[in-house]
């Protein structure tokens, strides 16, 4: 009996040892050995056939031995599950340390960029930003913003008509016209109108028949040309740096009386203009058109000049990117060539 008990001992440690290589393959063994059928239930139960005295030291050793083959099917089965757990895994490992691959992202184009920080500006100042039609009626576009019939800008040659009545607008002004006609009669307005405006220009290196206009109308009791500079030297120096300098100059525009052309100092040569190329010598260079609103386009758009007063103001995009990045020729904004616009 004692030689069986070791030969199944040793047997079951051969099988778990040799033959057991897949979980299944293990409980196999285990149902072998230790199950309801197994070898160990067998031995035991001849049990009855041994003498009473030797009883003991044969049950130790059943037990001994049971009990070291319940140990080693535990230790083996938790080894089988950490390898499969790892072979599952192996083929899902990655190498952290490998380069990324390059991601192409796009960005902003140079006028979106400028656009917005125009944008930014004026929001901050507490302005709201209104859009409009591309497309206008010679009223919005020339009527409204005192420019009669008869007037020369209003030429064929200069704009492009669909109908006799209907144009590409040639300014954003209409929106500001609209925006007027909106509000309640007299009520304060503090706007800026981006957007696209086309006139019958030259495509060449200074002129676009397209280009990207911001204009400004600020209307409330006693707005006065003091608060037209304020708001323009405070737009320049967040423009193009603390350092930069603003210049009137008188002008005409149909819409404004009095009005006046801004010049900021060169943001090449800081204003010296010896051997500038940027302001060809003059330290100075022309930004944007203002003045104070016409009293006729008030009345127009339903507001009493004799109530409130307002200021407006006109820049091109286009002009102040160019200064801002040191463009020399408009149209590289428009051909899309990425070699110049990943520069930014
Ligand atoms: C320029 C000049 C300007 C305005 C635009 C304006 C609009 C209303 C009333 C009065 Cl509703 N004025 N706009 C005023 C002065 C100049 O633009 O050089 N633009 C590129």
């Amino acid at each position: 009996m004692e030689e069986k008990i070791l030969s199944v001992r040793r047997a079951a440690r051969d099988a778990i040892q040799s033959a057991a290589s897949t979980l299944k393959e293990l409980d196999n063994v285990r149902v072998q050995f230790l199950g309801k059928k197994g070898e160990f239930t067998q031995l035991m139960k001849n049990i009855n056939q041994i003498a009473a005295e030797e009883r003991p030291k044969i049950g130790k050793l059943f037990h001994e031995a049971r009990t070291e083959i319940e140990s080693l099917i535990a230790d083996k089965t938790a080894e089988l599950k950490e390898r499969e757990l790892a072979d599952k895994l192996a083929p899902e490992s990655i190498d952290i340390t490998l380069p990324g691959r390059h991601v192409n992202a796009g960005h902003l184009h140079p006028l979106t960029l400028t656009l917005n920080r125009v944008k930014e500006i004026f929001l901050q100042m507490g302005y709201s930003v209104e859009d409009g039609p591309e497309v206008e009626t010679d009223y919005y576009n020339f009527e409204a913003l005192n420019l009669p019939k008869d007037h020369p800008a209003r030429d064929m040659q200069d704009s492009f008509y669909i109908t006799d009545d209907i144009l590409m607008r040639t300014q954003t002004s209409p929106v500001q016209a609209r925006t007027m006609e909106r509000h309640e009669p007299n009520s304060p307005i503090r706007m800026i109108a981006p957007g696209r405006v086309y006139r019958r220009d030259d495509y060449d290196a200074s002129h676009s028949p397209m280009f990207t206009q911001v204009e400004g109308l600020v209307i409330d009791e006693r707005i006065t040309f003091g608060d037209l500079k304020g708001t323009l030297e405070y737009f320049l120096k967040q423009m193009f740096g603390e350092k930069a300098r603003m210049r009137l100059r008188p002008s005409f525009f149909p819409f404004t009386e009095p009005s006046a052309e801004v010049d900021v100092s060169c943001v090449m040569c800081g204003g010296h203009g010896t051997d500038c190329k940027v302001c060809h010598g003059s330290g100075w260079l022309e930004i944007l058109g203002a003045g104070m609103v016409h009293p006729d386009v008030l009345s127009m758009s339903g507001y009493d000049p004799k109530v409130v007063s307002g200021f407006a103001f006109g820049l091109g995009i286009e002009r102040i990117a160019m200064l801002k990045y040191g463009v020399d020729d408009m149209r590289l904004f428009y051909d899309n060539d990425v070699r110049f616009l990943n520069q930014f």
